[in-house]
């Protein structure tokens, strides 16, 4: 099967890996004519486990945006504010009969996504696998996890893609959701409660064991919030499942702080940027949701990176 693999990053390069080492002609877009260069002289991508035990070296094709090939199946790899940027670039290559995956965090670029294209079938996973990069085309799998996978579109006669099975074979540990809206409100809301609150205190995930009150507040808010924006589902049992999250990965660095350590834009406005724009749209009174935002946007800003 031939995949292209938009956002030769982190997860792009871990999926280019997995696809590749199952004899799939995988084709990553680059981002420029030097990255293209700079590949074909070393055509491969590197997929190593966390201690460095082993390092594989998987064969890849790569091509510009540019490129005239048609483009059948689609993994938009990059962040969620290079989304519709990267899509507008490939969109004169894609059919009805493509089928386009969006690894994108938050909410708010996948349904972008897919009014630019609306008549090809765009899916959205919702994945807590971890990866970084290590050099560039030398992903590192850092963290076992699990991805669903669902129409951005829900229909009742749509099933699951033939590709999944694929996927599958491939190692890649995804389900099929046939509803997808609770599984993304669900991590926006954990987004929510976790990821400002490292910014802002600077912390571990587990020393935010430090602000009860802040995140109990929180919870109660984006509950709301999620029971107004139809997702009741979602919004069951939030509290506990925050502090969960906040107890099982206790030792580790949210992804915002990891990049905002590391000096790199935030996917703010696709986590506590949309939710603030959906309690607004749906007259549903956040002013904890709100205030942390700002407060977010006031720490970016103090350390020289975007507030949006
Ligand atoms: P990344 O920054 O490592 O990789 C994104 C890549 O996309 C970069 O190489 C960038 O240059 C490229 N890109 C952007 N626009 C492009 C364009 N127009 N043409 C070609 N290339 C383009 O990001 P990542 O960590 O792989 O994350 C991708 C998405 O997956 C994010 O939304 C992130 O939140 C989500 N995610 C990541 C992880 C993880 O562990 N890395 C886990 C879960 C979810
Ligand atoms: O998904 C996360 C992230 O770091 O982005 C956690 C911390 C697990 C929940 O917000």
């Amino acid at each position: 099967m031939h995949w292209h693999i938009l956002g030769a990053g982190s997860l792009g390069c871990l999926w280019a890996a997995r696809l590749a080492a199952q004899q799939h002609s995988v084709y990553l877009i680059m981002r420029t004519a030097n990255a293209l260069a700079h590949h074909q002289a070393h055509p491969y991508v590197a997929l190593s486990d966390p201690q460095f035990l082993h390092t594989q070296h998987y064969p890849v094709k790569a091509q510009l945006a540019e490129h005239p090939q048609p483009i059948k199946n689609l993994v938009l790899a990059c962040k969620a504010y290079d989304a519709q940027a990267a899509i507008g670039q490939v969109a004169h290559r894609l059919s009805s009969d493509s089928l386009v995956i969006l690894l994108q965090n938050g909410l708010g670029s996948q349904q972008a996504v897919q009014s630019m294209l609306p008549n090809t079938r765009c899916i959205a996973a919702s994945s807590t696998e971890g990866a970084y990069l290590a050099a560039p085309l030398h992903t590192v799998f850092a963290g076992q996890g699990h991805i669903w996978l669902g129409d951005i579109v829900p229909s009742v006669t749509a099933s699951a893609p033939a590709q999944l099975a694929s996927l599958q074979a491939a190692g890649i540990p995804c389900s099929w959701a046939t509803d997808i809206a609770p599984v993304l409100w669900r991590k926006l809301a954990m987004n929510c409660a976790i990821n400002p609150l490292t910014v802002i205190y600077n912390c571990l995930n587990g020393q935010l064991r430090h602000y009860p009150a802040q995140i109990n507040t929180l919870c109660d808010e984006l509950q709301r919030l999620l029971c107004r924006a139809g997702q009741a589902t979602a919004a069951c049992n939030l509290h506990q499942q925050v502090w969960d999250v906040i107890d099982n990965t206790a030792a580790n660095s949210s992804s915002m702080r990891q990049d905002t350590l590391q000096q790199r834009r935030t996917e703010i406005s696709y986590i506590t940027g949309f939710a603030c724009a959906q309690s607004l749209a749906l007259e549903c009174e956040t002013p904890t949701l709100h205030t942390i935002h700002r407060q977010l946007q006031k720490t970016l800003l103090e350390q020289g990176l975007p507030t949006t």
